[in-house]
């Protein structure tokens, strides 16, 4: 049952609520009849309202007792807001200036108060638009270095990732869901699956009919659920970020859990690699998006190569955690040898990325939640084939993993889709 504190906001009741809050009613000021409010959630989730004040401006989140982009018959508890705010709160001290700003977190509305980011859009809006964000992909980057380095087993000790362990792993709805919604559903036989259909109906039942890709990606769900690397986004798609041309801040990390680092990696990943493939869908006589394709593949050596480099600088520059301790590791003739290692377990995570990019694109492209680079080529017969070299593309990921030893490997395989 929804707890009995709660209510779903709405424009009188969230008035109410900030007015109550005085630093947030200062940030806004004026009086509450002087804000205007707008409700603006376009994710599968929750509430989002932006408040507009004289002198400054908020944005609140909720979570709702069911998965918005289904309606009341998929209910969903409404913890999700904690976890949201307690990643918030866990990587603070990495993540200065990469994040919205958090503010306040009302327990018993399960509502966080934060930065508005404005004038920020959403990197896929953008990047769907034929846009470009020449610092987006890096700073993506240098988030996630930061905040997988600082709380793994070699920036961490293990009393402090216990805790995070034990916080985050009650996350269970969100966990559930990802592992439901990403892993099983796409390649079972699951109601709540769409694709472009009829176009993509000989697709399907050719993946679902593929034991040795159903058996790879339950793999990959094996290691997502065992695999406590470090505390993950969960949801770091390009929807999860908002940019502008010079700021990018990553958002939306209610499905935060101690996990494996290469889930997060994977999923920004595929997420540039489906926008770069659909841009020939959202071409105009006169603006073919060939440019717009190129430019959004090249941002993925970008990102890898930010990611690595600064997760290994930070490791040698930060090295507290228990895996790896430095303490072992003082003799001169060490250095050489333990950077490999390093460098190994870095190569690694690129390989798990690879299996985790080809996993989320299917769940794109056949599961319940679609994404804007392909939903907005409103006509099936552009969509569909696009949709198709996609997904092929990620089945390549996913059984021939050892062609993609580097992120310029990816971008050939696109090149030559
Ligand atoms: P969900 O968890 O339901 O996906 P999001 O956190 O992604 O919700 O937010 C949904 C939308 O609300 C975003 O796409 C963005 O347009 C807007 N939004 C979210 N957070 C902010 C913010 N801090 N400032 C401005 N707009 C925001
Ligand atoms: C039922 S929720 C579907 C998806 O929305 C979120 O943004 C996550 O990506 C989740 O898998
Ligand atoms: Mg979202
Ligand atoms: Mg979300
Ligand atoms: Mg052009």
């Amino acid at each position: 049952a929804t707890p009995a504190g709660y209510r779903a906001l709405d424009d009188a009741s969230l008035r109410d609520f900030l007015a109550g809050l005085p630093d947030l009613r200062d940030r806004l000021g004026g009086r509450p009849p002087d804000w205007s409010i707008i409700e603006v959630g376009d994710g599968n989730l929750n509430l989002v309202f932006l408040i507009d004040g004289p002198e400054g401006s908020l944005c609140v989140k909720q979570s709702l007792p069911y998965v918005r982009a289904a309606g009341e018959s998929w209910p969903l508890p409404l913890d999700r807001a904690f976890f949201e705010q307690s990643y918030y709160r866990a990587v603070a001290p990495y993540s200065e200036g990469l994040t919205p700003r958090f503010f306040y977190y009302q327990p018993e509305l399960y509502a966080i108060v934060m930065e508005r980011l404005s004038p920020h859009i959403i990197l896929r809006r953008g990047l769907i638009e034929g846009r470009r964000y020449p610092g987006a992909a890096a700073a993506v980057a240098e988030f996630a270095a930061r905040s997988t380095f600082a709380t793994s087993d070699f920036g961490a000790t293990l009393e402090e990732k216990a805790e995070l362990m034990s916080t985050f792993a009650r996350n269970t709805s969100l966990i559930r869901i990802t592992a439901e919604v990403v892993f099983t559903d796409p390649l079972a036989n699951s109601p709540r699956n769409r694709w472009t259909s009829p176009a993509l109906d000989g697709l399907a039942a050719e993946f679902r009919a593929d034991s040795a890709l159903k058996v790879t990606v339950a793999e990959w769900g094996r290691r997502f659920l065992t695999e406590a690397q470090a505390l993950i986004h969960g949801d770091l798609h390009t929807g999860s970020v908002m940019v502008t041309e010079t700021d990018t801040r990553v958002m939306d990390p209610e499905f935060a859990f101690v996990g494996p680092i290469g889930f997060d990696i994977g999923a920004f990943i595929a997420n540039l690699v489906m926008n770069a493939i659909a841009q020939a869908g959202h071409a105009t006589p006169g603006d073919d998006r060939k440019a717009e394709a190129d430019w959004v593949l090249s941002q993925v050596p970008v990102f890898w190569d930010t990611f690595s480099s600064r997760f290994l600088a930070l490791w040698d520059e930060k090295a507290r955690g228990d895996a790896y301790p430095p303490a072992m590791f003082s003799n001169p003739g060490d250095a050489a040898v333990l950077a490999g290692a390093r460098k190994a377990f870095v190569d690694r995570l690129f390989a798990d990325a690879i299996g985790y990019a080809g996993v989320k694109t299917i769940r794109r492209i056949l599961g319940f939640a679609h994404n804007a680079d392909f939903e907005l080529i409103a006509d099936p017969a552009r969509r569909a084939p696009l949709e198709a070299k996609s997904a092929r593309l990620a089945r390549t990921f996913l059984l021939e993993p050892h062609s993609f030893r580097t992120p310029d490997d990816i971008v050939a395989a696109v090149k030559a889709l």
